[in-house]
């Protein structure tokens, strides 16, 4: 019997907003934006959704409901960092790892008692983790199979866990109304309705033939799991084929001395990626945006496979300055990314220097503990005249968000 975990952060964007700034702590909050604008709702408070505000109600309609609701822009590139922080801790506890999105992910913990004790032990110690490095809440549902997994992180939400014994999922999901089920919209909840189905347990009982006839291969799946039956494997995503960051300037520029800095910022941040992958990147790629938005790629093949920031910052810094020199136009984007990956481990004798390599990781591992900006490299100080600082980070005006 499968062992299935679904964690899923609570209003995930309100609980970033929160960390940030405590005094929204307790209120009905709405990331999504200007109350008066076309947009809609991306996260609503706990606090908020008892006024009937649901992500993506137009935010007008949501101020309607709760004119005393706090209304937020949102910050993605805060976000983005949360979930990979919290994707990391949950990658520690399995290599079976399937996120969806930013916030949540199944994880397949099959027969990992036997190292880690009971498990909802375990999807405690995840909670409290998550809660001390990320000061944010996470549902735990466990269950035999993905569906039941996420109906019970669901069921257990704010701060919820939720264990089904093994071979439970079809007596846990029976009572439960028919649209708990992933994929179950108001469509499929209405054409249920009419033939006399309400309850997951009411599919369960429902013949075959019916539910074919009715939604075609959805109703066989509907009826598999309805029935418990689900053994959809939880699938780690492939790794990724290039690791970059880019950023848009607010105003376009030629400081060369800024253009630099910037550069050398990104990289060191592909290079942690890259070493946290374990992988060494044989080429760099440099991305310019011109002014008038036309953008190119150069790139350069390295002549040792490398992962230190010093090694991808060489080379991409001599494919910039090639450019610069030929165009006088002003610079609206740079980027970097490193690709055609091999494995680090099995490349011994390295023919990269060790000592960047050594340099890197140590500060790798100051930045994971006290943020990016305890400890610097010369090149991107001048970085502290042009961002705002937060919680050890520069805030750049476009996040680093493209991978
Ligand atoms: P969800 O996990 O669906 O929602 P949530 O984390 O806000 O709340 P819950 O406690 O119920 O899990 O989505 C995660 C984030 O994704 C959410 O905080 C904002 C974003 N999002 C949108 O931007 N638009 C949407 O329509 C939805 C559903 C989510
Ligand atoms: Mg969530």
């Amino acid at each position: 019997m499968r062992r299935i975990f679904h964690l899923d952060l609570d209003a995930f964007f309100v609980s970033v907003e929160r960390v940030l700034d405590p005094s929204l702590c307790g209120k009905p909050v709405i990331v999504g934006g200007d109350p008066q604008g076309r947009g809609v709702v991306a996260c609503a408070s706990y606090e908020a959704r008892p006024y009937g505000i649901r992500a993506g109600m137009p935010l007008k309609q949501a101020a309607r409901l709760c004119p005393r609701a706090i209304f937020l822009q949102g910050r993605f590139d805060h976000y983005v960092e949360v979930s990979r922080h919290f994707m990391g801790i949950l990658g520690s506890y399995s290599p079976l790892i399937q996120p969806l999105g930013l916030d949540e992910a199944y994880l397949d913990m099959t027969g990992s008692e036997a190292l880690y004790g009971p498990l909802a032990g375990v999807a405690r110690d995840i909670k409290a983790r998550v809660r001390r490095e990320l000061g944010v809440t996470v549902s735990a549902g466990i269950a035999s199979g993905k569906v039941a997994a996420k109906v019970a992180s669901d069921a257990g939400k704010p701060d919820g866990l939720v264990e089904v014994p093994p071979g439970g999922d079809a007596a846990f999901l029976a009572p439960l109304p028919a649209d708990d089920l992933p994929g179950i919209g108001p469509s499929t909840t209405a054409a249920l309705k009419a033939l006399g189905i309400l309850t997951v347990g009411q599919l369960a009982q429902a013949p075959p033939l019916l539910l074919r006839r009715a939604f075609g291969a959805w109703g066989d799946l509907l009826h598999c799991w309805a029935n418990g039956q689900d053994d959809s494997p939880v699938l780690p995503p492939a790794p990724p084929k290039s690791i970059g960051r880019s950023t848009t300037f607010a105003k376009d520029t030629r400081d060369r001395a800024f253009l630099r800095s910037m550069l050398r910022y990104l990289t060191e941040r592909v290079g942690a990626d890259l070493r946290k992958e374990g992988k060494l990147a044989r080429v760099v790629v440099l991305t310019l945006r011109w002014a008038d938005f036309t953008t190119f790629s150069r790139h350069q093949t390295l002549k040792a496979p490398a992962d230190s920031d010093e090694a991808i910052y060489r080379a991409g810094e001599a494919l910039m300055q090639r450019e610069l020199a030929k165009s006088s136009k002003l610079v609206r984007l740079i980027g970097i990314s490193v690709g055609n990956f091999v494995d680090r481990r099995g490349q011994f004798p390295l023919l990269e220097d060790e000592r960047p390599r050594r340099l890197a990781r140590a500060m790798d591992g100051i930045r994971s503990k006290y943020g990016y900006t305890a400890i610097q490299s010369g090149l991107t100080l001048p970085l502290r005249d042009t961002f705002p600082e937060e919680r050890g980070r520069y805030l750049l005006k476009t996040a680093c968000l493209s991978r």
